[in-house]
């Protein structure tokens, strides 16, 4: 079974599954990610909600997003995303697809453009099957430029 592991600067590295993230409750469950990011689909937990399970050190400070299934990884400033952001992991009630970026895909409402910040378009990591905590910035693969990022899309 697909597993979302946590892991890293954290007390408590969890490895979870679809039904630990359906057992998410109140508010860090979001029921229809529409309403938050208009013309997506599904359900997903908040970021914010993931951390209270492993509890983050002090001085983790970079969120890292590893996709082994294209080797397609990304490290973030924990701070910039902490407050709003989300994994996507269910529509209509089944698990996310591959096709969209399942079976957990990391999301960013209002992501700058791609390769124009930190927190850009590129960050909202597809199959993230392991989200790792680091005091400093980690392994980030994400196209540099315009021309890196027209080719990986090309690959698509
Ligand atoms: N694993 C993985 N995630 C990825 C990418 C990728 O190549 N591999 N591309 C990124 C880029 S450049 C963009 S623009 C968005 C596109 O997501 P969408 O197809 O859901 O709109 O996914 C991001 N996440
Ligand atoms: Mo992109």
């Amino acid at each position: 079974m697909s597993t979302l592991q946590i892991t890293g600067r954290v007390a408590r590295p969890r490895e979870l599954t679809f039904a630990d993230l359906a057992a998410v409750s109140g508010d860090d469950q979001v029921i229809d990610v529409s309403r938050i990011v208009p013309g997506r689909k599904g359900d997903a937990v908040r970021l914010a909600g993931l951390l209270k399970l492993v509890e983050p050190a002090a001085d983790a400070k970079y969120l890292g997003l590893h996709a082994s299934r294209d080797d397609f990884h990304a490290s973030i400033p924990l701070a910039a995303v902490v407050d709003r952001g989300l994994v996507i992991y269910r529509v209509d009630g089944q698990p996310l697809s591959v096709q969209a970026g399942g079976p957990f895909r990391f999301f960013i409402p209002d992501f700058a453009a791609c390769h124009t910040d930190e927190v850009d378009e590129c960050a909202n990591v597809k199959y993230v099957e392991r989200i790792e905590l680091t005091a400093d910035k980690g392994h980030d693969n994400r196209p540099h430029d315009g021309e890196e990022h027209a080719a990986l899309h090309a690959r698509q």
